[in-house]
């Protein structure tokens, strides 16, 4: 009696999370065949093919060296790429629902024989088009691996200076978590949170439910399940990083949650 009642109840769940997650979303898949649709099963997140959002440049597939199954925790959009040999400026245009004022992620993945290179800004649509461009810096071919955008909700990380303003991505760390890849399934926005301890913190982490739905930053309950405390009581907690910029400003934006 009980099986038959929890099975179905469980399974619209899962959909109904995953309808969520992918509103508004766009995900492609750059360099990949025409008609081509790829769905990411980990997160539920469906890829598209390039074709529709820019005219030039031309597909490579990556060494299959590199590309799964040799590789199998390359994630699978960066199995092929579009390189841009012509021109000094070759854009992507996306034209995502009532875009003009509205707060987006954008992310950016190239993946290159040794690394993958992740870029990611936050930003308000001035018009009805997003345009990202690939600019030649003369430093080589300028190729592009997957393109991903995520609308946010609009009170969200905002500064001083207003909006439209635009943050890039410096860090974004799961603190208190040591493994895996920083990919959340329950992330409404499917932000990347890097696992991040330090050896003198202690690793505090609960099981139960813990509501983050109070504001915006709708943090995900994997990543504010775990958290750190110093090893002695006393102690600070400290983080420190350097910059090549000195003109930088920094934005730091912190997650707490009593989890014991
Ligand atoms: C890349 O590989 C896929 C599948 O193996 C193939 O369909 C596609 O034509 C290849 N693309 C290029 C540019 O070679
Ligand atoms: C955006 O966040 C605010 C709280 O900061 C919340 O009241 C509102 O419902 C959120 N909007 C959406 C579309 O989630
Ligand atoms: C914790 O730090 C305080 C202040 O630095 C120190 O007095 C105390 O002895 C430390 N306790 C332990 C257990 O190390
Ligand atoms: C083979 C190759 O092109 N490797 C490069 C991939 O990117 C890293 C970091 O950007 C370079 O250091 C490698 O030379």
């Amino acid at each position: 009696m009980f099986v038959g009642y929890l099975t179905p109840l469980l399974l619209s769940l899962t959909v109904l999370v995953r309808g969520q997650l992918q509103t508004g979303f766009i995900s492609i898949d750059c360099g990949s065949p025409v008609n081509f649709n790829f769905v990411d099963v980990d997160i539920g997140i469906s890829y598209t093919p390039d074709g529709a959002y820019v005219s030039t440049g031309i597909n490579n597939n990556i060494s299959s060296e590199y590309a799964y199954p040799n590789n199998p925790n390359l994630a699978y959009p960066l199995s092929d790429l579009r390189s841009f040999p012509d021109g000094n400026k070759n854009c992507y245009t996306l034209t995502p629902a009532a875009a003009k004022g509205s707060l987006y992620l954008l992310r950016a993945s190239f993946f290159n024989a040794s690394d993958v290179i992740t870029t990611e800004i936050i930003g308000a649509s001035v018009s009805d088009t997003i345009s990202v461009c690939l600019v030649n810096k003369g430093l080589g071919i300028p190729f592009i691996s997957a393109l991903e955008l995520r609308p946010l909700n609009n009170s969200i990380y905002g500064t001083e200076l207003g909006s439209p303003v635009s943050l890039v991505l410096f860090q974004r760390f799961d603190i208190g978590y040591t493994n895996g890849i920083g990919r959340c399934n329950d992330d409404i926005y499917n932000r990347i949170w890097s696992p991040y301890n330090s050896p003198s913190w202690n690793i505090v982490s609960t099981s139960s439910e813990i509501n983050s739905n109070e504001n915006g930053y709708r943090a995900p309950l994997e990543v504010i399940r775990t958290s750190a405390v110093p090893h002695n009581g006393s102690d600070r907690l400290e983080f420190s990083w350097t910059t090549d910029d000195d003109a930088s400003k920094f934005y730091v934006y912190m997650y707490f949650a009593e989890v014991q």
